[in-house]
């Protein structure tokens, strides 16, 4: 898988991809989740990155994709849902749980397994990413509680969409507001049971 990897990606894309592995199997220990499954879906994440813009809507369309009005103004949304198809095509990978997570790992979904919320949050702060705001912050939290770590990633996200005035995907803003409600309602019920 490596070895075909590295073929289709840049150097840089090769070694995000590497530290997604690692960290995203750092996460697995911590969270009891497969370390294996782990980081296969972390190495091969991003293993559509690198195809052209319009190549990867003309590909998805040809695949019968389903595609939303986001992914079409900004078809690099689609290297998820492409890199899911290659993944389980070209590198033989037939766990459906590590096809969602490379599908879903730049929105986050409503809902997400472990393994998609590990490779989503490895995807952010694995170590060859350049210093984003609060990476510091986001690093720990990673590993102390990785839901508030997810509505980080996801706040700032789209703080930093906004200010770029860029397409902002539904999913992504449904996955801030599902993460968000969730811990409203877990505090809720923490209080309510106190009394
Ligand atoms: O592929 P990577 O760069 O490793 O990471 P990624 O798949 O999370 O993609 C990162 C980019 O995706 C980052 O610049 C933020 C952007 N992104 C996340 N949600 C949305 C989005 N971009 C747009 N236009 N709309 C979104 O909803
Ligand atoms: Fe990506
Ligand atoms: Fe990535």
């Amino acid at each position: 898988m490596v070895k075909k990897l590295k073929g289709k990606l840049t150097e840089k894309r090769f070694i995000h991809s590497i530290g997604v592995e690692y960290t995203a199997a750092s996460l697995a220990f911590v969270y009891g989740e497969d370390v294996q499954r782990a980081r296969i879906a972390g190495l091969l994440h991003d293993c559509a990155k690198c195809i052209p813009k319009d190549e990867k809507l003309k590909k998805s369309k040809k695949l019968g994709l389903p595609i939303n009005e986001s992914e079409k103004a900004d078809p690099d949304l689609l290297h998820g849902k492409l890199g899911a198809y290659y993944a389980k095509e070209k590198y033989g990978v037939k766990d459906e749980g590590i096809l969602s997570a490379i599908t879903w790992h730049t929105t986050g979904h409503p809902g997400m397994s472990m393994l998609d919320k590990i490779i989503f949050v490895a995807d952010y702060i694995e170590p060859n990413r350049k210093m984003i705001r609060d990476l510091d912050i986001i690093r720990k939290e990673a590993y102390e509680d990785i839901d508030k770590c997810i509505i980080h990633i996801l706040k700032n996200t789209l703080e930093y969409l906004h200010e770029k005035q860029a397409i902002i995907d539904e999913t992504t803003e449904q996955t801030f507001y599902y993460y968000v409600d969730n811990r409203v309602i877990d505090e809720i019920k923490s209080v309510t049971t106190e009394y």
